[in-house]
């Protein structure tokens, strides 16, 4: 009987889980989501972090920091042209579309991101809040210059800024430079006024990225992760979903839609 017994007290915990889970969704108007690099792991673009990530293979220091462009210019721009022929052949994933389709779902919806590949602009989502800026512009580190990349721009020659002559670099944010504004000031506005907040696919360990799940939490949203594994912050999230974003999402999403149409 004692089995039996866990089997029911387990599955009753899990439905009791469920529900809170579901219900908090469906009664709040004011949802946030971060997303880092795991919710592009399913269109085929390697995390940071994971084992056959990309810190596994370089060191990040070297590769993206100022320091490290400067002391060898070529290696890193030829690291983001390798990872923008990765991005440019890489569609959005059944992830992205649930998050784009959760903005017309919620009445204040804000979708905040670490990741520089702009998929989820390809699925749809608006107003994208990119912390770490993006890998499709460059510009010029002297006059900070746009550089509208052509097709004469090839992968092992760093380009030359017209207007100046100074090296071209990508338009992300490197280890050491600030966040931009008004991206953060958003990004922190957004996380202490949410009624839930969702941390989708970030190992949650990069700063001050990181911060915005736990100031949700302390500003007393329901925080919601979604991780294939445990990460620095899944002690201090309300619910911990283990799986993948790309099956996750859509499948909370269909609930969620269905809930709301009854309620209609
Ligand atoms: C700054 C370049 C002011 C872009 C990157 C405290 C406060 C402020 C700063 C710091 C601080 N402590 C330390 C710092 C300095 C530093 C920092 O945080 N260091 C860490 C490593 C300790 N922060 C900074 O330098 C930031 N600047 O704060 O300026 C300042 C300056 C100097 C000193 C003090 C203050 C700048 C941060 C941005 C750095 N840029 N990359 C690029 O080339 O892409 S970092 C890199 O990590 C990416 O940008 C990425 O967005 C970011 C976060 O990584 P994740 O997205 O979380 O990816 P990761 O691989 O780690 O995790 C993926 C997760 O997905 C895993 O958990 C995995 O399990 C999961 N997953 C996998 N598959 C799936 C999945 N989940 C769901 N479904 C799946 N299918
Ligand atoms: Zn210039």
């Amino acid at each position: 009987m004692l089995f039996v017994n866990n089997f029911l007290i387990l599955y009753k915990n899990v439905m009791k889980f469920e529900s809170e889970l579901i219900e908090s969704l469906v009664n709040s108007k004011r949802v946030s989501v971060l997303t880092g690099a795991g919710i592009s792991a399913e269109s085929g673009i390697q995390t940071f972090r994971d084992p056959d990530g990309l810190w596994a293979k370089f060191n990040p220091a070297e590769l993206a920091s100022m320091d490290g462009f400067m002391s060898n210019p070529k290696l890193v721009w030829e690291w983001y042209q390798y990872r923008r022929s990765v991005i440019n052949n890489s569609k959005p994933n059944p992830g992205h579309y649930a998050i784009a389709e959760m903005q017309e779902i919620f009445d204040e919806f804000s979708l905040i991101t670490q990741n520089v590949d702009r998929l989820h602009h390809k699925a749809g989502s608006q107003n994208v809040i990119e912390l770490h800026g993006n890998i499709i512009e460059n510009f010029c580190v002297e006059c900070k210059a746009p550089f509208e990349s052509s097709d004469d721009v090839n992968d092992d020659e760093v380009p030359i800024c017209k207007s100046c002559g100074g090296l071209v670099r990508p338009a992300v944010v490197w280890f050491g430079e600030s966040l931009p504004e008004p991206q953060m000031t958003q990004a922190y506005k957004a996380a202490s006024n949410s009624e839930v907040f969702f941390s989708i696919g970030t190992s949650a360990e990069v700063y001050p990225a990181a911060q915005l799940p736990l100031i949700a939490s302390d500003s007393g949203a329901v925080v919601i992760e979604v991780n294939t594994k445990h990460t620095a912050i899944s002690g201090r999230v309300d619910f911990c979903l283990i799986g993948k974003s790309g099956e996750i999402l859509p499948n909370l999403l269909k609930i969620i839609k269905n809930i709301k149409a009854e309620k209609i």
